[in-house]
């Protein structure tokens, strides 16, 4: 009997992982007595190929642990504190539309400023109904910076974002390059490809200041200086050049713009450029060679490159790179960039044209908090992100946060950083308890998530929150999409027809190409002229130097250690830091730990002029010297002091896209007592 019941209780739902993570792997969830308990991997996505991260395995000790929204609050300590007091959904709408409607009469609506960023990564709770909402009521918009934007300007102005080379045909390649990409941690299903290609023959190049495991298992390893991946490009280019193995009649035909680059290249010798990046001359010509030799060859660019003041630039150089080398054309030659914009999806469901008003950068929301003035922003409405952590000057941002003056709602999942400084804190769905479109921005994919189990307490989908509060603002109009269901069928209905249908009767819509498009012969440049832009002019009066130019470190003796912090293996960017973890280590090389007679385990605190961390040291060779790593994503109380990684990252901009520089943070570190 027993056994019966338990049997009856237990099912399994298919759907998938939204996070922000370049697969999307397609799930069973297995629910016993409405609730979630296993979470794995299913077949549906073949290159997902039926097994998941371990974070994702955790994610039901985030849907049900002790720090889990259930109910609307409202603040009842300081700010920051996380001190809160129930109230009911009515209460803490009546309290936000009071607020909104002032804001609006008083100050304009430009002194509303939503702030999100990834969240669940989907189609559906984001830019759906909150933008909606936020268009109409006038509010300043949100530059969406904090990741991707120097690479996706890059792709954009030079290739119009083609569709890049999939997963699948990763072992289609003779020669791959992992250019200031990770994934081992980042994107785990495109490890076995690359594997699978080394085992057919193919030379493996990793350019990445890391020893990471792939690294580890490389031909060639570049172990650059933070910020010098656009001389390394140039130098690539300039021996392809000058050495004869140019691509010339591809370059005639399919590009523009070839001979600037190639004037641009010309200054970096393979020597010159090595004493900049810090790695062996030799070295570097053979990681030319290489590339030049092979076809397929294959560049996986990835993020870190782009995390600094020229990473603009340095992903412009080296998206360039299969061109003037002629590897297009061929299965498993050309480059991996983000596939997101591969399905040539609009957005035209957002119920309003965008209006003209004032641009606020999302790495400069310490400055929007503290230094803008005209109108000042008094309402910030946080959802899917937790800038506390998150964004650069992490100390400016806090500082920002606690005006007192400043009306903050923030509508999440769980009691993030951020969530502690609200005035108004509202529960969110997690994607297990809603409906969501998710697209992978490696493999080529579209995928419908769906409700696996009820909401958790009373936790409301974005879909619902945005509509409720179009409605009490008298902004809804007639047309628009009332709830979560109504707003996915609206959207189903808006995507392209082959793509609506294949979601709505599979879960799963076609990819065109198969989802493995072979770049300059099934997809093309989606420029104007369909030719690659090697030499986009408006990016050139954009970037402070010109294209292609260099910006030097000038060097702080103060602050010589250069400070990255990459993806780890416990966070998806700040997603499920709630989770117990091991404590937290800042990496070193044993030279720069010996200069400073600093030993493996000793506690340190790490320090510019913006900030400090405190932690744990862990010595060890896999990070070159120079350079020392914290992870990203942490939350608060992660260090000893309360501040992570963004304390000491600088609110200056990359120099094209106006994006993030995170891996351009200039430190010391000292040993304390422990
Ligand atoms: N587990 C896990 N997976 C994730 C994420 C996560 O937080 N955790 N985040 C997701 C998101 S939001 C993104 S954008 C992607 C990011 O995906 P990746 O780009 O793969 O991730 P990162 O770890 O940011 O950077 C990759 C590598 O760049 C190196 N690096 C740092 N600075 C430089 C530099 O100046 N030049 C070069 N050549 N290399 C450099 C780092 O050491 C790191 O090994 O991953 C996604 N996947
Ligand atoms: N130091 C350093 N900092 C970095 C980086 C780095 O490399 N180094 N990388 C940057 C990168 S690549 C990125 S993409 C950013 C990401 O930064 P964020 O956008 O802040 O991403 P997360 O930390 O994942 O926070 C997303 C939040 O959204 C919530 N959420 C998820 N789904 C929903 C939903 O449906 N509704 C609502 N209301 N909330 C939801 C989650 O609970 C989570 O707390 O971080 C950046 N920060
Ligand atoms: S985070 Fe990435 S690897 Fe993990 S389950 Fe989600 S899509 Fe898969
Ligand atoms: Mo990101």
């Amino acid at each position: 009997m027993k056994t019966a019941n338990a049997f009856a209780t237990e099912h399994t739902v298919a759907t998938v992982c939204p996070l922000d993570c370049p697969d999307s792997c397609s799930l069973d969830v297995t629910v016993q007595n409405g609730r979630v308990t296993t979470i794995d991997g299913s077949h549906s996505n073949p290159v997902t190929g039926g097994y998941i991260c371990a974070k994702v395995r955790r994610f039901p000790e985030r849907v049900y642990g002790p720090d889990r929204l259930l109910y609307p609050a409202v603040r009842k300590g300081p700010k920051g504190l996380a001190s809160f007091a129930r109230v009911s959904w009515d209460e803490a709408f009546a309290t936000i539309v009071g607020r909104l409607r002032d804001a609006r009469q008083r100050w304009g609506g430009e002194s509303i400023l939503p702030y999100s960023y990834g969240g669940s990564n989907g189609l559906l709770t984001q830019d759906t109904s909150d933008a909606t909402l936020f268009r109409r009521l006038g509010a300043s918009r949100l530059g969406r910076t904090v990741c991707a934007a120097p690479t996706g300007a890059a792709n954009m102005a030079m290739y119009g974002k083609m569709p890049s080379v999939a997963y699948e045909d990763f072992p289609e390649a003779k020669a791959i390059v992992l250019w200031g990409a990770n994934p081992s941690t980042s994107g785990i299903h495109l490890v076995p490809y690359i594997r699978d290609a080394q085992r057919r023959g193919a030379r493996l190049i990793v350019i990445d200041p890391r020893t990471t495991p792939l690294a580890r298992q490389a031909d060639i390893h570049l172990a650059v200086r933070p910020g010098t991946d656009l001389p390394v490009a140039l130098a690539i280019h300039r021996y392809l050049f000058e050495e004869g193995h140019a691509d010339t009649s591809f370059l005639a035909a399919h590009t523009r713009g070839a001979w600037q680059l190639r004037e641009r290249a010309r200054p970096w010798t393979f020597e010159r450029t090595a004493a900049e990046a810090g790695i062996a001359a030799d070295d570097l010509r053979a990681a030319a060679q290489t590339y030049a030799a092979a076809s397929p060859a294959l560049i996986r660019c990835g993020w870190g490159q782009e995390r600094n003041r020229n990473g603009g630039n340095a992903s412009l150089a080296i998206l360039a790179l299969p061109a003037s080398a002629g590897k297009f054309g061929v299965r498993g030659g050309g480059y991996t960039m983000s596939n997101s914009a591969s399905w040539g999806i609009t957005r035209d469901w957002i119920g309003t044209e965008e209006p003209a008003t004032r641009v606020v950068n999302m790495n400069h929301l310490g400055r929007a908090l503290l230094d803008e003035h005209d109108p000042p922003v008094t309402v910030l409405f946080v959802y899917n992100n937790n800038a506390a952590v998150t964004s650069p000057h992490q100390r400016k941002i806090l500082k920002g946060l606690e005006r007192e003056d400043l009306f903050t709602v923030v509508f999440e999942q769980v009691m993030t950083d951020t969530a502690r400084y609200a005035d108004v804190l509202l529960p969110a769905t997690t994607f297990l308890e809603g409906y969501e479109i998710a697209r992978g921005y490696g493999p080529i994919s579209l995928q419908l998530g769906r409700p696996v189990v009820e909401a958790a307490g009373e936790a409301r989908s974005n879909a619902e929150l945005f509509g409720e509060l179009l409605q009490r603002l008298d902004l809804r109009g007639d047309e628009d999409p009332s709830g979560e269901l109504e707003e996915m069928l609206d959207v189903l209905a808006r995507l392209p027809d082959a793509i609506g249908r294949g979601l709505r009767d599979r879960g799963t819509a076609t990819p065109p190409h198969g989802g493995r498009p072979i770049q300059f012969h099934d997809v093309w440049p989606l420029t104007p002229d369909r030719k690659a832009n090697l030499f986009p002019a408006d990016l050139d009066a954009e970037a402070p130097a010109g294209l292609y130019a260099y910006q030097p470190d000038p060097g702080t003796p103060a602050f010589p250690l250069a400070l990255i912090s990459p993806a780890s293996d416990r966070t998806i960017s700040s997603t499920l830091a709630e989770l117990p973890r091991p404590d937290v280590h800042l990496l070193m090389h044993p030279d720069d730990a010996a200069a400073r007679g600093l030993a493996d385990g000793d506690a340190v605190r790490v320090f510019n002029a913006l900030g400090e961390v405190r932690c744990h040291l862990s010595v060890g060779a896999w990070i070159r010297t120079g350079t020392v790593s914290l992870p990203k994503g942490l939350w608060r109380r992660h260090t000893a002091n309360g501040y992570t990684a963004n304390a000491l990252v600088p609110d200056t901009l990359t120099d094209l896209g106006g994006g993030a520089c995170f891996n351009d943070a200039r430190v010391q570190v000292e040993k304390i007592a422990d």
